[in-house]
């Protein structure tokens, strides 16, 4: 090879290396072209160095010398170029090339932040589309509901201690004479909201922020994510819940999840359980379910001879928490971007 298509090569490489660093818009992008044109194996600079060993003897002394020139080069562009994107993309301190007051025009420029969805609605789209996989849409109800959906057609009665003002946000805005609005308590307000509407056979999950007055701990909030599932077709069993249940965590989760049901109470299901999920020996609670109650199915004009259905209100929160390794749901609203941009 001669001296001139070797230098040719060189420089080639120089403005194109030169480019690849300038143009990285963070430290992923300047590892790659560090592999691509520094790469101690498989570098273009190494494809490059071998072709030293082809030029005739009198040229190798200029060849080495411009191919070693090359090389710090293109290390100082990487090295400006990590440094650059350094410190969260700050751009660095304006200490050279401009007079002072004046921008540096020649510096890098200040990287810019894409935004990203918060980790809940990531999950909520994820819950989504699995559910949907199994044939779910999505039905949609209000955060501020009526004692009759969030109460009454769930089964629940005036004495029951769940309307207890205690364990709810209620507005105060009734008129004499009138029922009182609330902030909704639990998604299973869509369940009737869906089947006053329409027919069976019905398939829809809701998901959707609820509200309790309960105090903020580890897996509490006052403030959080439910999604609602509820099925009604003829001869929905407890069966079909237990394996839906469990195709979904499994697509979720991944294949090691197990569910176990405990025996519980809700006064819209009759049987009702408690949802449990497990990884290894440790089990956590993360919603309820059961068979709706034939009651609530007469109260939306349904005829429970003719139809079955189940149903099963799960916390978002805490599905995205074990996903995630997250021990403390409180981090999920505390704004903090270090632990938001993680996701
Ligand atoms: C209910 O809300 C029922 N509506 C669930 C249901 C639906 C039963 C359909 C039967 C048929 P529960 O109050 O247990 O049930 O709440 C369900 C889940 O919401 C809990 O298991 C938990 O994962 C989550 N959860 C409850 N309170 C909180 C809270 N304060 N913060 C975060 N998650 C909560």
């Amino acid at each position: 090879m001669s001296l001139s298509a070797f230098l040719e090569q060189l420089e080639q490489l120089a403005t194109e290396g030169r480019e690849a660093f300038s143009k990285a818009v963070d430290q992923d992008a300047v590892e790659k072209a560090r592999v691509k044109y520094l790469g101690a194996k498989k570098g273009l600079l190494k494809e490059v160095q071998k072709q030293l060993g082809k030029v005739p003897a009198e040229a190798k002394r200029e060849a080495g010398q411009r191919f070693n020139q090359l090389k710090q080069d293109l290390q100082g562009a990487l090295e400006k170029a990590a440094e650059s994107l350094k410190g969260d993309g700050e751009a660095p301190a304006n200490t050279k090339g401009a007079p002072p007051g004046l921008p540096d025009i020649t510096l890098p420029g200040r990287r810019l932040r894409l935004g990203r969805l918060h980790p809940i609605t990531q999950t909520i789209e994820e819950l989504k589309d699995i559910m949907g996989r199994l044939g779910f849409s999505v039905a949609d109800g209000p955060e501020i509901e009526d004692e009759w959906h969030n109460f009454e057609a769930l089964n629940i009665p005036e004495s029951h201690p769940a309307r207890d003002p205690l364990e709810n946000f209620y507005l105060g805005t009734a008129q004499v004479g009138q029922k009182d609005l609330l902030l909704r308590s639990q998604t299973s307000t869509v369940q009737i909201r869906v089947m006053e509407q329409q027919p069976p056979p019905v398939r829809i999950i809701s998901l959707g922020r609820v509200y309790r007055p309960d105090t903020a701990d580890a897996t509490h909030y006052p403030m959080f994510h439910q999604i609602e599932a509820l099925l009604v077709d003829k001869q929905v069993t407890m069966a079909d819940l237990k394996s839906v249940l469990r195709l979904f965590a499994r697509s979720y989760f991944g294949g090691d999840v197990h569910i176990r049901f405990r025996p519980s109470f809700f006064p819209f299901t009759e049987p009702s359980v408690e949802v449990d999920m497990s990884w290894g020996d440790r089990w956590i609670e993360m919603g309820g379910a059961g068979m709706v109650d034939p009651h609530v199915l007469s109260s939306v004009g349904y005829d429970p001879e003719e139809v079955t259905g189940f149903a099963f209100g799960l916390g978002v929160e805490r599905i995205c928490a074990r996903r995630h390794g997250v021990r403390d749901i409180r981090e999920f609203y505390r704004n903090d971007l270090r632990f938001l941009r993680q996701f």
